[in-house]
């Protein structure tokens, strides 16, 4: 496999600027960790602060930019993304390890985002529509309710999708007239970056967009205790989404969290088998089951478990997994060492607490050195680590149902409440399932993972907390609601 070309000026933009920092790290693709992605300037605490400053400053004026310019703005960002998507895929798959269609898919969906809220600039943004005319209670008092942006963005993402993630956090961001300090994922710098350098040629004044590339602990961390930071928007582990809620709160700073999930699908006995084990394969392993939305539970009623059960494996057998850009993979490598090591010891934990192996679980070597791991199956019981705790790999485990009622509480016997599927063809259980489950978002035959981008998204419980992310929902964060009265 040739290699590609190293990224060499991946550095922070600060108001308006390009900057090196004083200590640099390096990205490496997972499917040939001989390979260097990228060089990359590392933010110090320093950095975040002077980003910190420059969106403060410049949000003033970007507050009051017309709603035709912040379009504009997003819609050329939305545009090039499209237009580079090949280009850019590339880099992704590269630093993250998803396959390159999956890859060019994501950067083709961050620039559809960012062409939506182009629109949404102008039909429900800040300081202008969005709002409500009503006639007072009073005689000859008007009554106005609009929406102005809330102020300075932090805007924290994970590894998995770092086009898609952030552009579902920058465009609502900047729709809306807030200005943003924006921090990428360690692990995904180069991405990050490109998104940035785009965005830094949009027509942006300096200080409306800032890219700050560091440690959670150090950066993302400045971010969150931040005074001047007003809203905080985090995807990633609950655990510290946990700690960002618990500083933003003490500081009564707003705040967004996506934050992980175990999803079931649920099969019925009347479900079409192979529609429900494409469901399966897809929401549970693709893009090695690191996404927030993967059906890492499958919950098959007694009838046809056993069927459901061969032919699931019958058909893991046959995914190809291999280099990110090698035709006709199946599956990439997971993101980096850590990550295999977590889910090869799941594999160990599942052994241990007693489930039963089906399929894979273990490491693969391949033609480059790299993250590569056969797709896990176990049977399990519901008291099982393996069927509570998040995994975000490539393990999926099958619990046995009596029926649809034992089938949905064991659905929703759960911490998290991202979302879940059924396969059914029974209408009645369709909808009552579409109601009953207590999640975030419902798929009926359909994978639990691949969403549309212009309507809500986000969970309960565990999975999320705040306003909905995405679609016209996106303003309930993005903006701050104020009411006017007017004797006319
Ligand atoms: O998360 P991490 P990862 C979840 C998914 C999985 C995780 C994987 O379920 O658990 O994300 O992403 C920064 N203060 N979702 O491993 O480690 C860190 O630098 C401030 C759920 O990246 O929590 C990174 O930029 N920031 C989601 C980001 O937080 C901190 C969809 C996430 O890092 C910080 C996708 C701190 N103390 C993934 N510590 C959903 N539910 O929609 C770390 N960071």
């Amino acid at each position: 496999m040739i290699h590609g070309e190293i990224h060499q000026n991946v550095r922070q933009y600060i108001n308006g600027r390009w900057e090196t920092s004083a200590t640099t790290g390096v990205s490496v693709n997972p499917s040939d960790t001989s390979e260097v992605v990228a060089e990359y300037a590392r933010a110090d605490r320093r950095q975040a602060e002077a980003a910190i400053r420059a969106a403060t400053e410049a949000f003033p004026h970007w507050s009051h930019s017309t709603p035709q310019r912040r379009a504009d703005v997003l819609d050329r960002i939305g545009a090039e993304l499209i237009a580079r998507k090949e280009e850019l895929g590339l880099l992704l798959a590269r630093e993250q390890g998803k396959t390159l269609p999956e890859a060019v898919a994501e950067t083709a969906r961050a620039g559809q985002v960012f062409k939506f809220f182009a629109g949404e600039a102008l039909r429900g943004g800040a300081g202008g529509g969005g709002g409500e005319n009503l006639a007072s209670v009073r005689a000859g008092v008007q009554v106005d309710v609009t929406r102005e942006p809330v102020g300075v963005a932090g805007l924290i993402t994970p590894w998995n999708a770092p086009f898609v993630i952030p552009a579902w956090k920058i465009a609502p961001a900047l729709a809306h007239g807030n200005s943003v300090v924006f921090k990428p994922a360690e692990l995904v710098p180069a991405c990050g970056w490109a998104l940035a350098e785009i965005i830094s040629r949009a027509g942006l004044p300096a200080g409306a967009f800032n890219l700050v590339m560091g440690s959670g602990r150090e950066v993302g961390q400045a971010l969150v205790d931040s005074a001047q930071v007003d809203a905080l928007s985090f995807t990633g582990s609950a655990a510290n989404g946990e700690r960002v809620l618990q500083a933003a709160a003490a500081r009564r700073a707003k705040v967004q969290l996506e934050t992980g999930g175990k999803n079931a699908l649920v099969v019925l006995a009347d479900a079409d088998l192979d529609r429900a084990v494409d469901c399966a394969v897809q929401g549970a392993y693709f893009s090695a089951g690191q996404r927030c939305t993967a059906s890492s539970r499958l919950i098959v009623e007694a009838a046809v478990h056993d069927a459901f059960v061969a032919k699931l494996r019958q058909r893991l057998k046959t995914l190809k997994i291999g280099h990110a850009l090698e035709r006709g993979i199946d599956i990439g490598p997971v993101a980096d060492e850590e990550r295999l090591a977590l889910d090869l010891a799941w594999v160990e934990i599942a052994r241990e607490e007693g489930a039963e192996h089906v399929w894979g679980g273990e490491a693969l070597e391949r033609s480059t050195p790299g993250y590569y791991m056969s797709p896990a199956l176990f049977l399990a019981k519901p008291s099982h680590r393996i069927a509570r705790e998040e995994i975000f790999g490539p393990l999926a485990c099958v619990l046995r149902a009596d029926d649809y009622d034992q089938a949905l509480a064991l659905c929703n016997d759960t911490p998290f409440g991202l979302c879940a599927g059924i396969c059914t063809n029974s209408l009645k259980h369709a909808m009552h399932f579409r109601r009953h489950a207590v999640v975030g978002m419902t798929m009926v035959n359909l994978p639990t993972a691949g969403v549309d981008f212009h309507v809500p998204f986000g969970g309960r419980k565990g999975s999320g907390y705040g306003p909905r992310e995405q679609g016209r929902y996106a303003a309930e964060f993005y903006t701050t609601v104020k009411t006017g009265y007017m004797l006319a």
